[in-house]
């Protein structure tokens, strides 16, 4: 039959020529839809006799399953063009220089966080965390600063309300807590540090309320002194990138250590510049001492058999004095352009094989 067969070279013409899903849909309903040409064929085997229909049904019966296919065919080979495409359009070069000026800038004191902490694992310390929004007995009453006490009114604390109980929860006045909480929670041999934001109610040239501080402690039997005295001066080293320095300790009182120093390096302020490692001044960097024996016993450590150092400074001081900040505000201010200044890139994390910075 002419008909059917003239109409089969023509669709399946249509079908290798259409260009999209939807193209390729249309001709697939005007062919075999309910009112398509193939369809209406169908319907004439109905006027048919029975020796014509038993020829002709077959025949129609094949040229509608051929149809069938062929749009299948079709529909696979364009879908499969079409991820061809978006597959080109989407490649990723990874070989390309990476655009690092989207990603803004690590602050700082993110930057000298990262380097502290590269330092002191080096020494074999973890890092250490804990709330911010502490109680009573972590920040203060374990650390040997009792209720009435004139250092709890020294540290210039922010109080939550009291709560029914009478107590007060507060903002960290140090990252102590912290301490105290690895020692109630892990056993002996410790050595951690614990780096983090601290809050006092002090705001001028040199202090904003919010600040960040780093401690660390280390507790094992047989601790003493020239420990703390080396691990301190190794830090220094590495951190001022510096082969050799002078540093001393300055007797003092914490409540949480005894004996207590306050930590000095050399320096010289020569010119207007200060210069670390050399000269003839001295430049507090910090404090430190022996965890005091009541600090232990809060923590349920027995004071006789273990020993611990302890030190703290200030990281916002420290950044300033590593990469030449003269005003500590700005550092808090959010400034896009401060941050494009001082920041550092996120792709050079600090390590002590590739360099702290
Ligand atoms: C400092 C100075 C001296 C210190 C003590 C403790 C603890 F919890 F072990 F008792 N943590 N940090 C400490 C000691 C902190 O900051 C100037």
């Amino acid at each position: 039959m002419t008909d059917a067969s003239q109409l089969k070279t023509d669709i399946e013409a249509d079908i290798a020529a259409a260009q999209t899903l939807d193209a390729l849909e249309a001709i697939r309903v005007a062919a075999i839809g309910k009112k398509g040409s193939v369809s209406a064929l169908m319907k004439t085997l109905g006027k048919m006799s029975p020796e014509e229909r038993q020829v002709e049904g077959p025949k129609l019966n094949a040229l509608k399953r051929d149809i069938t296919d062929a749009v299948a065919a079709r529909k696979s080979a364009l879908e499969e063009a079409a991820l061809e495409a978006q597959l080109a359009a989407e490649q990723v070069d990874v070989t390309l220089p990476v655009q690092t000026q989207d990603f803004g800038t690590i602050h700082p004191v993110s930057q000298v966080m990262d380097e502290l902490s590269e330092i002191f694992a080096d020494m074999g310390f973890a890092v250490a965390e804990g709330p911010e929004i502490e109680d009573e007995f972590h920040n203060f009453d374990a650390l040997n600063i009792p209720a009435h006490h004139p250092a709890r009114a020294m540290h210039d604390t922010f109080y939550f309300p009291e709560k029914e109980d009478g107590s007060r929860m507060l903002l960290r006045t140090h990252t102590s807590p912290v301490q105290i909480r690895t020692m109630l929670s892990q056993e002996p041999p410790i050595r951690i540090i614990a780096p983090g934001k601290t809050y006092r109610s002090d705001s001028d040239a040199t202090h904003t309320p919010m600040f960040h501080q780093v401690e660390g402690l280390v507790i094992e039997e047989g601790i003493h002194m020239g420990h703390l005295k080396g691990c301190l001066e190794a830090f220094v080293k590495a951190f001022f990138q510096l082969d050799s320095i002078d540093m001393r300790f300055r007797a003092s009182f914490f409540p949480f250590t005894e004996p207590s120093a306050e930590v000095d390096i050399r320096c010289s302020f020569e010119g207007g510049t200060l210069t670390i490692g050399e000269g003839e001044d001295w430049l507090e960097i910090g404090g430190c001492g022996m965890v005091h024996p009541r600090v232990m016993t809060a923590c349920n450590l027995d004071p006789e058999r273990y020993q611990g150092f302890a030190f703290g400074c200030g990281i916002d001081r420290l950044a300033m004095l590593k990469y030449g900040m003269t005003d500590l505000r700005p550092f808090f201010d959010g400034d896009q352009r401060w941050l494009k200044h001082y920041g550092f890139s996120p792709l050079a994390v600090p390590t002590l094989a590739g360099g702290l910075s």
